[in-house]
Parts: C-alpha cells; structure tokens; sequence
C-alpha cells in the first residue's frame, strides 16, 4: 500500500475487522461510524480524496457497495490525485 495514501473503512464488517485484527502503524486512516449506515461510503472516501488532495484506498464489502454506486459518478473527479 502506498505510504501517502490514506484508508477509509467502510461501515459494518471491515471496520470491525481493523478494529480487533488490524495493525494501525500510523496510517492515515478514516471510518463514518458515527453514521452507521452502509450509504454513501463511496461519497465520503471520494469526498476525503478531494480535500486531502490525496489518493486513498476504500475497503468496502459488495452490498456497501452497491449502495453507493452513483457515487462512481464522480470518479473523474479525483483522477488527479496521486500517491
Ligand atoms: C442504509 C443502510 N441500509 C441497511 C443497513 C443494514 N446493514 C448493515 S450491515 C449490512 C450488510 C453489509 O454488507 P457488506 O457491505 O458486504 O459488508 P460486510 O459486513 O459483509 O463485510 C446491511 C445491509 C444499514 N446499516 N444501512
């Protein structure tokens, strides 16, 4: 994974997983737990690319996913950013 890149969990399992089996090590990383909904996580990881002016890696599951496809609209929006 690159070093500059940030991590965005996505809600329900992959967060919970980083919780109890992950390795932190400093790494720039984001969840939405404070909204549990498994909508708009694509928005929020897009969101955080556009004003970090980072490029970043969303774990998500399928239906989280499938939730927020629209949000894959917006993706030439971040191209620019670089690792
Ligand atoms: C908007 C919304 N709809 C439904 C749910 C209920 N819900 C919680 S977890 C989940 C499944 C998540 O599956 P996935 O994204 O594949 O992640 P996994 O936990 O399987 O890794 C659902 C439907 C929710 N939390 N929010």
């Amino acid at each position: 994974m690159p070093k500059k890149a940030f991590v965005m969990l996505s809600n329900s399992f992959p967060v919970r997983d980083m919780s109890l089996f992950g390795e932190f090590d400093g790494k720039e990383m984001y969840v939405n737990r404070g909204a549990a909904g498994i909508d708009g996580i694509i928005s929020t990881a897009i969101g955080l690319s556009l004003s970090t002016e980072k490029a970043g890696i969303l774990m998500i599951g399928d239906i989280a996913f499938l939730h927020d496809t629209n949000a894959l609209l917006m993706a030439k929006e971040v191209t620019t950013a670089t690792w």
